[in-house]
């Protein structure tokens, strides 16, 4: 017998027979009445749970992960506000159900079921995944990457703050809200998990406000591996700048009591609390898993006598509120419906096909409000001296220096967030004065941890303000990548639309930094932003399109609410000469704020039609090093920049490319897994000219003399250059 039919037998006889587990007596403000609501949301919770594994036997329904001895959660609901933003553990379906009964309108039973059923009218994920959430209720679907969405909910508690000082056009967390996150004991553990408490620590250590309530919900186990006893009040209970709080989960009363000392707490004074809620896990860890298989039966049996609803009805009943055979009733009344409304949400229309399963993948536009850019005296008064040199040819650091400077001073949601990007103004001086010019407030500096830059990111994003992060490696995403793949790029997919966290991400990267840093500040893949779905990939080769590129990248983060990720030459920053020194060949003049290269657009420099070289970034400017010789030999070249790596402009690409006999695409990133990959198979399918490519060679960066030995050079464009142009000759 399954043990969810266990517990459920169980609760039947144990109630009628008057048999509940010992625990306290009802204490605390929670009123009778109150303890009803709660108790009928538990029901619910319940009934749901038990109705899932129904409808997976019968092929109507697809994962199971529930929320028995969870229920508790109701209470901590109950103790919040409805408004306050709840980034939910996947076992807070009572939390959700007691919210939807201080919002009028909600049907949490069909909202629930049809997310069991993978319907396309679940109002959550149009059927894309069996997750709580609701709009209505300011819960934000989560992904079930354990720990992945604390991070943000630091980044949010952060926004709910800074939105008082500066509130976006977009913003819609109330400006006393507080920001809800609750985890599993296990989950506690992951990194993740440890860098955001830590961040909140950091946070609030220096009493920067951070409306934030942690809420641990401690079963003593993560799948089969135990919880040590003890260990979450251990680690948790003495931290610098997180107040600990602790509550037995199976009772309501206290729950609620405690939970609504813990919000009282972070609400008014804006400092981070940690709920420790003691649960127990009944059925295991989801439909298939068998507990008895790695616990002993006696310890189960043990967890399963004391189920939460049992001290749910002792508790109704010590309170004079309900009586046990109303409670019953409440029970068996609940199932009955539940059952009844899945007979009905299992008829409901499923996603049939890709377009429909895809149509969440970029998220919806937005109006955004008209803005005419600063007065002239506002300009004149940020940009000081440097507003003389605009019209002066500059290195491309500057300029971008100067594209962001009026960016911040046109949109004032945007904020800027990295390691050593205010005081300092980044390694490479790129944000030097943004910070004297915009405030700390808009220019912040970090803590040390990538995974919280883009958490906060994502955070502030989902409150209205227009991130702007700035990895300061390339290869410091990797640690953080998740944050991309998992959190940012799946909100809009997974809500439907309903929720975006649009940013554009500036992170400094490639190869070629003479003589500096080897492999760890010459990354030169960029495989894992490529692949994911949604994500714009942008890489200027020189000033002058980095400026306009990003304007564009602001807008569609802006406008079009996109996941935008500009990567910036390093080599490139402070490159003055192309050919010979002081020729200042690879220096532009800055822009006019009002010109913009369009998403997709790509760069076409010449109109050889003998060769079109196809490449971006350093390749662009090794391409029109080599580009000298080659015409002088009379193969006249053209240079495709193609500035948007991913999604690939195939349209653009095929464009630029009509005319030419041969293509040879120069790709700085490696062999295997580069972007060449890609064009060679664009190319392939869209022309019949011969191609060739150069690749960097699958390797990492050396540091001192042979630090471009793996990558494309002059040369070897060249030289690959003449190979292809004899071919098939
Ligand atoms: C990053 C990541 N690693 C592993 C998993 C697989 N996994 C799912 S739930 C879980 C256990 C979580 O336990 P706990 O945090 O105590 O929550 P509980 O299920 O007990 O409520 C694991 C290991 C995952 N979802 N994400
Ligand atoms: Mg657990």
């Amino acid at each position: 017998m399954d043990r969810a039919a266990i517990v459920h037998d169980n609760f039947l006889r144990r109630v009628a027979a008057r048999d509940f587990p010992e625990g306290s007596a009802p204490t605390g403000p929670l009123s009778g009445h109150e303890a009803v609501a709660l108790y009928r949301a538990q029901c619910l919770s319940r009934a749901l749970d038990r109705q899932s594994r129904a409808m997976q036997k019968a092929g109507q329904g697809f994962y199971t992960i529930g929320s028995s001895g969870h229920e508790g959660m109701a209470a901590v609901a109950a103790a919040l506000r409805p408004t306050d933003p709840a980034f939910l553990h996947y076992r807070d379906a009572a939390f959700q159900i007691a919210r939807s009964d201080q919002v009028p309108g909600q049907s949490p039973t069909w909202d629930i079921l049809l997310s069991f059923a993978s319907s396309s009218e679940d109002p959550i994920s149009g059927g894309r995944h069996k997750v709580l959430g609701s709009k209505a209720l300011c819960i934000p679907p989560q992904t079930s990457t354990i720990a992945s969405h604390l991070p943000k909910a630091v980044g949010a508690a952060y926004a709910v703050a800074a939105a008082r000082r500066h509130r976006p056009e977009h913003a819609d967390m109330p400006e006393d809200a507080i920001v809800f996150c609750s985890f599993g004991d296990a989950s506690a553990n992951h990194s993740t998990a440890q860098g955001a408490f830590n961040t909140a620590q950091w946070t609030s250590f220096q009493s920067v406000p951070l409306p934030l309530m942690f809420c641990c919900e401690d079963n003593g186990i993560g799948i089969s591996t135990k919880t040590p006893k003890g260990w979450i009040a251990a680690t948790f209970a003495n931290r610098p700048g997180l107040k600990y709080f602790s509550c037995d989960g199976l009772d309501l009363f206290d729950t609620y009591r405690v939970a609504q000392q813990a919000a009282d707490y972070v609400r008014s004074r804006k400092k981070p609390a940690f709920l420790h809620v003691r649960t127990v896990r009944l059925y295991g860890h989801a439909g298939a898993d068998m507990p008895t298989t790695y616990m002993p039966k006696a310890e189960v049996e043990a967890e399963e006598a004391n189920d939460s609803l049992l001290h749910s009805v002792r508790l109704l009943d010590q309170c004079g509120a309900m009586s046990p055979d109303q409670a019953l009733g409440v029970y068996n009344d609940t199932c009955a419906r539940v059952a009844r409304v899945a007979e009905q949400a299992v008829t409901r229309p499923r996603l049939q096909n890709a377009k429909e399963v895809m149509a969440s993948l970029l998220p919806p536009a937005r109006p955004c409000a008209p803005t005419n850019g600063p007065t002239p005296e506002r300009r004149a008064e940020v940009f000081g001296g440097d507003l003389k040199a605009h019209s002066e040819p500059q290195i491309m650091s500057r300029l971008i220096n100067w594209a962001l400077t009026d960016l911040m001073l046109e949109h004032g949601e945007i904020v800027m967030m990295g390691e050593d990007v205010g005081r300092k103004g980044g390694v490479y001086g790129v944000t030097q004065k943004l910070q004297t010019r915009f405030g700390p407030d808009r220019m912040i500096d970090t803590l040390l941890d990538e995974q919280s830059i883009l958490g906060l990111a994502i955070g502030m994003a989902q409150n209205g303000f227009t991130p702007m992060p700035e990895i300061q490696f390339l290869a410091y995403l990797h640690n953080a990548e998740d944050q991309l793949r998992g959190e940012a790029a799946t909100l809009p997919f997974f809500s439907n639309g309903q929720y975006t966290n649009p940013m554009v991400v500036r992170i400094a990267g490639l190869g070629y930094q003479k003589g500096f840093g080897g492999h760890f500040h010459n990354d030169n893949s960029v495989a894992v932003l490529r692949d994911i779905p949604g994500l714009i990939l942008a890489c200027p080769s020189n000033g002058a399109d980095a400026a306009r590129m990003l304007r564009e990248c602001v807008r569609l983060a802006r406008e079009e609410q996109r996941l935008v990720v500009f990567l910036e030459p390093i080599a490139l920053y402070p490159m003055r000469d192309l050919h010979e020194a002081g020729d200042g060949r690879w220096m532009q003049t800055y822009p006019d704020p009002s010109e913009r290269i369009g998403f997709g657009e790509v760069g076409v420099d010449g109109d050889g039609d003998d060769l079109a070289i196809v490449t971006f970034g350093n390749g662009v400017y090794l391409s029109h090093q080599a580009r000298t010789a080659l015409q002088a030999d009379g193969i006249k070249t053209r240079i495709i920049d193609m500035r948007w790596l991913s999604p690939l402009p195939k349209a653009a690409l095929t464009r630029a490319v009509t005319g030419a006999k041969r293509i040879l695409i120069v790709d700085e990133t490696r062999h295997h897994g580069g972007v060449a990959e890609a064009l060679m198979a664009h190319f392939h399918e869209t022309t019949d000219v011969p191609l060739a490519r150069i690749t960097a060679e699958d390797s990492f960066i050396a540091t001192g003399p042979a630090y471009a030995a793996t990558m494309p050079s002059k040369d070897s464009i060249e030289a690959a250059a003449r190979s292809l142009m004899e071919a098939g000759t």
